[in-house]
């Protein structure tokens, strides 16, 4: 298939990022923001991920679906994502929940997300619609993707990963033909199918589809009349599709390699802090200085990251760290840390195996080890954390892994916002 032939392809996709979801399995940290606005990586946002996955992909007509929490996703995107040029049809645009129910619900399940908001895709004629979630880390070549679903003749295509039967009861599973069409599809089971030719793997859905738009349509509007329906995609679309319809299943794998790719679900605290983790050692996984597939993001223009001596000459230094811009270290030692853009560590203290969002300062005497510091905390003079968790329980939000998430309010600061 040539390249050409790809690019006519995504030319004529829209891509939909799903990203209302509340994913309060991160705590505090989905308090106030969406989980694909969750940030990451010492300057991304989740929700970076997949956006810039598209561009890279070739796809550059993109709506955001936002529901709960939208207010720091919907700025970032705003301030972030307003490059594309609307004279070419490109364009990143925020669909929000239309509130077409007269009650509370706003968007029910994923399904009913997109039903919402058919009249806006119908207007626009795209061939393929890339159904999206906003809340995964990964890079993926949507374009071969697509490609695969046209030679298929597909109706529907689902991308999918092998994942362990104990991880499976956590996503859509599926069982697939020597084609790779999918004949059966259940939605978080208890006792997942086995993946043929295997023993201890199920094949797992990524929650990534791309379907024919008029196919969608016609689906969308059929579920919407169906009694019972909880309008999602995994529980109610796919299970109605398979028997009638051309579904086919895609494995993401390493084009290079051949093997799994990377893809992170950073759900919660303890899969947040080890997935931030591995960037800082020699080779992650995940290689944010891929010049060839960038990840692209809004990130306030910030000074260098500065390490200074203190008045007493105590040497303030990190290592084995990633340090974002605007940075401060003052006298301090930060070992296997990721401090994100304008965070100041102060003299006598120490910092380890922790992440320090966004403008947060840590004070004098502290002893910090595998934490999590919101964005904007003042940690004040002399705080230890992760060294008594029962202490730390107290005070801080402690994960199953001993990961302490420490927000503004635990610190009992009133918000600078
Ligand atoms: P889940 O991730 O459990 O499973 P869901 O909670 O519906 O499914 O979230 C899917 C995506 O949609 C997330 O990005 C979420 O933020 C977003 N979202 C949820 N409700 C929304 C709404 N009303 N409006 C806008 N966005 C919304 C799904 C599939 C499984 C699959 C896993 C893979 O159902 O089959 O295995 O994803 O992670
Ligand atoms: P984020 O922490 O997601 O980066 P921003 O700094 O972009 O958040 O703020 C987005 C908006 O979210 C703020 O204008 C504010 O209204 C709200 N917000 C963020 N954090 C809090 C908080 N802890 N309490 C109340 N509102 C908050």
């Amino acid at each position: 298939m040539s390249d050409r032939y790809v690019s006519h392809l995504t030319r004529n996709t829209i891509a939909l990022i799903l990203a209302g979801g509340r994913g309060s399995r991160l705590k505090d940290m989905t308090d106030w923001r969406a989980k694909p606005a969750v940030p990451f990586g010492g300057k991304f946002r989740i929700v970076d991920f997949p956006l810039s996955n598209c561009i890279n992909s070739g796809i550059r007509k993109i709506g955001v679906l936002t529901q709960y929490k939208a207010h720091s996703l919907i700025l970032h995107i705003q301030q972030g994502w307003g490059f594309l040029r609307g004279e070419f049809g490109e364009y990143v645009e925020l669909f929000p929940a239309q509130q077409r129910h007269d009650e509370d619900s706003w968007y029910k399940g994923t399904a009913d997300a997109v039903f919402q908001n058919i009249d806006i895709l119908r207007t626009r004629q795209p061939k393929y619609i890339l159904v999206l979630a906003g809340d995964h880390i990964y890079k993926m070549d949507y374009g071969a993707m697509i490609a695969d679903h046209v030679k298929k003749n597909a109706d529907l295509t689902i991308g999918c990963i092998e994942v362990s039967l104990e991880e499976a009861t956590a996503f859509g599973v599926m069982d697939v033909d020597e084609n790779r069409r999918v004949k059966y599809f259940v939605e978080k089971p208890a006792n997942p199918p086995v993946m043929p030719g295997r023993t201890d793997t199920a094949l797992a859905s990524m929650g990534i589809y791309i379907f024919n738009a008029t196919f969608l349509y016609e689906q969308l509007i059929k579920d919407a009349d169906t009694k019972g329906s909880s309008r999602d995609f995994g529980k109610d679309i796919i299970p109605s599709v398979i028997d009638k319809y051309l579904v086919n299943a895609y494995p993401f794998l390493d084009l290079q390699t051949g093997g799994q790719s990377y893809w992170r679900d950073v759900g919660t605290i303890d899969a947040y802090w080890s997935a931030n983790m591995e960037l800082i050692g020699v080779n992650p996984e995940l290689n944010l200085y891929d010049k060839t597939w960038p990840i692209w993001t809004y990130q306030e223009q910030t000074p260098p990251a500065k390490f200074v001596f203190d008045d007493d000459d105590r040497r303030g230094q990190a290592v084995d760290s990633m340090v974002s811009g605007g940075c401060v270290i003052s006298g301090a030692k930060v070992r296997h840390s990721l401090l994100f853009s304008n965070v100041r560590v102060n003299s006598f203290t120490t910092v380890e195996d922790s992440i320090v969002l966004p403008d947060s300062t840590i004070g004098r005497h502290c002893r910090i080890t595998k934490a999590i510091i919101e964005k904007g905390c003042e940690v004040p003079e002399g705080t230890v954390i992760g060294e008594n968790l029962e202490e730390d329980r107290k005070k801080y939000h402690v994960s199953p892994g001993g990961v302490a998430l420490v927000t503004p309010d635990m610190l009992g600061q009133k918000l600078r916002y």
